[in-house]
């Protein structure tokens, strides 16, 4: 399945007029502001953000699954889902792969699928949260924090064959997602478990390649409801910077307790040149994996007015984030959900980028709190969608990407080629 570049031409001529009467007021907007549209518009067209393998089929709870057909069955189908989106909207350039669910078979030529599609290979993503057929030891007690050494020494090779293999696709990060923990006071001690856990990452990163870095990821419960070994930021970082330069911590924004302040935790860790990753997802209550943006845009919006916080340049400490999204869902086209998703953190990014930070800093040094809120909120409540169209049609990406998924039926094109039984791997 592809889309040609008459089609999205085609679709583009037909919203040219009603775009550019829109575009013209926002850019007397930020001329007013002394804010270059130009910059803004390139920084937004610059601004990737990778898919993961496993958000291309129905997700599900524990409860069920409602496949959609015409899910990827292969990996090579993955690759070909993500080139749509990117063909639609020029923002997802990458792929994020899980291994196991997505060890390529032939390396060669799915290098040579995702170059045709302009998709490069982000992070990988390890997985010792589940046994796996004819696996020698369960993680069912853990992995690389595990009691027995045995175990421990399993989950590290495992580790190492998800490099292996990441290094060979041209991957230079590795995500760790630690689900090691405990359910019950009293079932783990707290120290060894720490300890064990350092020392088996210090093996894998002392094995990682120069030119790579391991993002350690955090989450505060879940599989393990009593505690969990990797609970939060302050741990993460811990690790990292006990690990080294090459260690970063990673954001996964459904990682939070309800009402975390994660603006501030991205501040300081990057501050401290330790912010590696950011997985974009939204939720109410826990780790709930809903569409980004859609139920607390004002937090992702003050988060990258943090990011941007930063004086930016090639090397700078934006350049060393790697962007991705982490959701599935039960009951979206998960084709839809990740057009929006990428929309939503695109929306956020636009709104930061139309702060005035030097009327910011003066608000801040006259401690005018009144002021400051104003200005963050003059920059969130504007409408940004002109400026992201504008981003996307300079690109040769559709205008409105959901629009034209929509329009050419692009599900029911899916389902006829792969079948309403096909079912995404890895899920
Ligand atoms: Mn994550």
């Amino acid at each position: 399945m592809r889309i040609q570049k008459e089609q999205i031409e085609d679709h583009n001529r037909k919203t040219a007029k009603s775009h550019s009467d829109g575009l013209s007021n926002l850019h007397r907007h930020m001329d007013q502001k002394k804010i270059s549209f130009e910059a803004v518009v390139q920084r937004l067209s610059d601004f990737q953000v990778a898919i993961p393998s496993w958000s291309l089929g129905a997700g599900g709870t524990r409860f069920g699954r409602f496949p959609m057909g015409g899910e990827p069955g292969s990996l090579e189908q993955k690759i070909e889902d993500v080139g749509l989106l990117h063909s639609l909207n020029r923002s997802s350039g990458a792929i994020s792969l899980h291994i196991p669910w997505d060890i390529p078979e032939n390396t060669d030529a799915i290098k040579a699928l995702a170059r045709e599609h302009d998709i490069v290979f982000d992070a990988v993503n390890s997985n010792t949260f589940q046994d796996q057929p004819g696996q020698k030891h369960s993680y069912k007690f853990g992995s690389l924090s595990h009691t027995d050494a045995d175990v421990r020494e399993q989950a590290i090779a495992h580790n190492l064959e998800v490099i292996h293999h990441g290094e060979a696709l041209g991957s230079k990060a590795i995500t760790i997602w630690l689900a090691d923990g405990s359910n019950f006071p009293g079932q783990q001690n707290f120290r060894q478990a720490l300890r064990r856990t350092f020392e088996s990452l210090e093996s894998i990163y002392s094995q990682m390649p120069a030119d790579w870095k391991m993002l350690v990821e955090y989450k505060p419960f879940e599989p393990n409801f009593y505690s969990m070994v990797v609970p939060d930021w302050g741990t993460s970082f811990l690790l990292a910077t006990k690990l080294g330069d090459r260690a970063k911590s990673l954001v996964d924004l459904g990682h939070h307790l309800p009402n975390t302040n994660i603006e501030q935790i991205a501040a300081i860790l990057m501050n401290e040149g330790k912010l590696g990753g950011f997985h974009f997802n939204d939720s109410k209550y826990g780790d709930d994996d809903l569409t980004t943006g859609s139920i607390n845009p004002y937090q992702l919006f003050l988060i990258f007015n943090e990011l941007l916080d930063e004086p930016d340049g090639p090397s700078g400490p934006w350049s060393q984030i790697s962007w991705m999204i982490d959701a599935s869902h039960n009951i979206k086209d998960p084709l839809e959900d990740l057009l929006q998703s990428v929309e939503g953190i695109k929306t956020a990014l636009a709104q930061a980028l139309l702060v005035d930070r030097a009327a910011l800093q003066d608000a801040r040094g006259a401690n005018d709190a009144v002021m400051a809120q104003q200005i963050l909120e003059d920059a969130f409540r504007t409408d940004v969608r002109s400026l992201l169209r504008e981003s996307r049609i300079q690109k040769g990406a559709a205008a409105d990407p959901l629009g034209l998924y929509r329009a050419l039926e692009m599900r029911k094109a899916l389902i006829r080629e792969r079948g309403r039984d096909s079912v995404a791997t890895g899920l």
